[in-house]
């Protein structure tokens, strides 16, 4: 009997409440972005660095550096090396799961990479700066990698230039390649005799996951952070970042 007196207050309370947690959840929801794009389009004033993101939605929080200057911003890096302070010469597992710090050299991991590819159409875009202080890009239209039951092969657009030169050429539709697992199209094993990890076709045309070196030092080639048509086989660069963003973005 005092239960069902107390039945219609807690109803009461209940139609109070609802409202408010709603309300919460909806403000709480523009504070998840699923990409740096999201989180640009909230707030255009943010700086480049560090955020959290939520491409696999509430549960699974991602760090990534967003970059939002280049071209109008918005783009999630997944690539980054600046200053050999990090190995990209790992296992496989490594390469699946990511590694390194977000506000320096890191891999986002090719989970997360295919997680944020599957929503929307992306873009790429590949910013790298040499030792001399020259800056250039090349962007493709699209950028999409399959999930890892089909060897994370990547998907590539139509090259558009800005400086660097077609550097992907030959890694579009290929497989992902580290030195425990070998999916390139050559002979030999690719990861092992360029010293990364890479969609690795006969073998490279551009390698940013290589050996950080200060430029052409004369060490053995094709092992460096290369991208052939800016710099040629000898030349490792100085920064190279590579980031997604959905065309529909900007
Ligand atoms: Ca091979």
């Amino acid at each position: 009997m005092g239960k069902q007196m107390f039945a219609p207050r807690d109803t009461i309370m209940v139609l109070l409440v609802m409202p408010l947690l709603f309300g919460a959840s909806r403000c709480s929801f523009l504070l998840l972005p699923v990409d740096c794009a999201d989180l640009h389009d909230h707030y255009p004033s943010k700086p480049s660095g560090v955020y959290t993101i939520f491409p696999g939605g509430a549960i699974s929080p991602l760090q990534v550096y967003c970059d939002m200057e280049s071209d109008g911003g918005g783009w999630t890096v997944f690539q980054r090396r600046m200053d050999g302070t990090v190995n990209f010469y790992r296992t496989w597992d490594h390469y699946k799961k990511g590694f390194g710090n977000k506000d320096g050299e890191y891999w986002l991991g090719l989970d997360n990479i295919v997680l944020l590819t599957m929503r929307n159409k992306n873009e790429l875009r590949v910013d790298m700066e040499d030792w001399e202080g020259g800056k250039v890009y090349a962007q493709y239209t699209s950028f999409s990698v399959d999930p890892e039951s089909f060897g994370y092969t990547l998907h590539l657009g139509s090259f558009i230039d800005g400086g660097a030169g077609d550097s992907m050429d030959r890694h579009g539709g290929m497989k992902f390649s580290t030195f425990d697992k070998d999916q390139d199209a050559s002979g030999t094993n690719c990861a092992k005799r360029h010293l990364g990890g890479f969609w690795y076709a006969t073998c490279h045309h551009a390698n940013p996951n290589g050996v950080y070196r200060l430029g052409d030092d004369a060490t053995p080639v094709y092992i460096g952070v290369e991208w052939y048509h800016f710099k040629g086989y000898n030349y490792s660069l100085k920064t190279i970042s590579m980031k997604i963003r959905p065309v529909t973005s900007v």
